[in-house]
């Protein structure tokens, strides 16, 4: 853990070999989003995005569960409240520098994720499950629509049929069913998950992450690019690639045989 953030009790994080590892840590809530877990994830994200060195971001969840959305303890029963400003200030604020991360970011979903945890998951990069993991739109079970750009995700990824079907009815989706319907990448079994993960952001820190954080912006500059345009965009952006020493690295190495070392430049 990096000095400033050794008093953080929500959140675990460490840096290691251009790796940052942020774990939600409040694993007897199942990792529920508490006030004080929203400042310490914001203070973690702030790091990293402001970090250079950073070639991999690995988010995931102590214990059983890897997040059950919004503290519910937090809520008196039967009050009514302004969740906007709530969205604004804590989720929002989160997803807006997490997006802003250059590195791409690895969730790894190690059990349950529900409401905004599902949806916190579901925007980051490469998202791998353990097989016995679920996620839950459970919003609509307490009277409110998916949040954390879950209604602008989960349509682009499953399709409108079956995202409105799982916002409406709360239907957990188990992981093997989220790879089949195009919601994760990859199911793992639940013995082999830390070993995969692990495997996973070794070989995502020795790759090109310049090309990797173009990659993940231009995917998703797409749903709003008219075609020519994002033809010029693609255009533009391999030129940028073709100018960098990743490039130069990457067809040198292939011509004499051997594997590339990728400097993230
Ligand atoms: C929890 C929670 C939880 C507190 C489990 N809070 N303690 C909302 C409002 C504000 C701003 C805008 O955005 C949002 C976004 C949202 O995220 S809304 C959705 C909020 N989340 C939920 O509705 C999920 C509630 N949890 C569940 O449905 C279940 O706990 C799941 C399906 C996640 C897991 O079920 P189980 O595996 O059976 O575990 P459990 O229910 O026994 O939970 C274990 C413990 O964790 C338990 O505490 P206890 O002290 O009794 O052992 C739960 O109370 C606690 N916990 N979720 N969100």
């Amino acid at each position: 853990m990096p000095d400033n953030f050794q008093g953080f009790k929500t959140i675990h994080y460490s840096k290691d070999k251009q790796i940052a590892r942020i774990t939600l840590n409040r694993p007897d809530k199942l990792n529920a989003f508490s006030a004080q877990m929203h400042s310490e994830f914001f203070a973690v994200l702030n790091d990293v995005a402001g970090d250079g060195d950073i070639r991999c971001v690995l988010l995931t969840g102590a214990g059983r569960g890897f997040c059950a959305g919004q503290d519910l303890g937090e809520r008196k029963g039967g009050e009514k409240m302004d969740l906007g400003e709530k969205l604004e200030n804590g989720y929002n604020k989160n997803l807006r520098l997490l997006k802003s991360i250059q590195a791409p970011i690895v969730c790894a979903v190690n059990g349950v994720a529900a409401g905004a945890g599902a949806n916190i998951a579901l925007n980051c990069d490469i998202v791998v499950a353990k097989k016995s993991a679920k996620f839950i739109q459970s919003f609509s079970n307490i009277g409110l629509i998916p949040d954390c750009n879950g209604t602008w995700i989960l349509p682009k990824l499953i399709g409108l049929a079956k995202a409105k079907a799982i916002a409406m009815l709360g239907t957990p989706v188990m992981s093997e069913q989220a790879v089949e319907w195009g919601m994760i990448y990859q199911a793992i079994a639940d013995e082999e998950f830390e070993a995969e993960v692990n495997n996973l952001v070794n070989n995502l820190v020795q790759r090109p992450t310049r090309a990797l954080s173009f990659i993940k912006n231009i995917f998703e500059e797409s749903y709003s690019n008219p075609y020519g345009a994002h033809l010029d965009r693609e255009r533009d952006i391999q030129r940028v690639c073709g100018l960098s020493d990743d490039f130069a690295e990457g067809v040198t190495a292939f011509n004499e045989k051997r594997p590339a070392e990728f400097k993230g430049r």
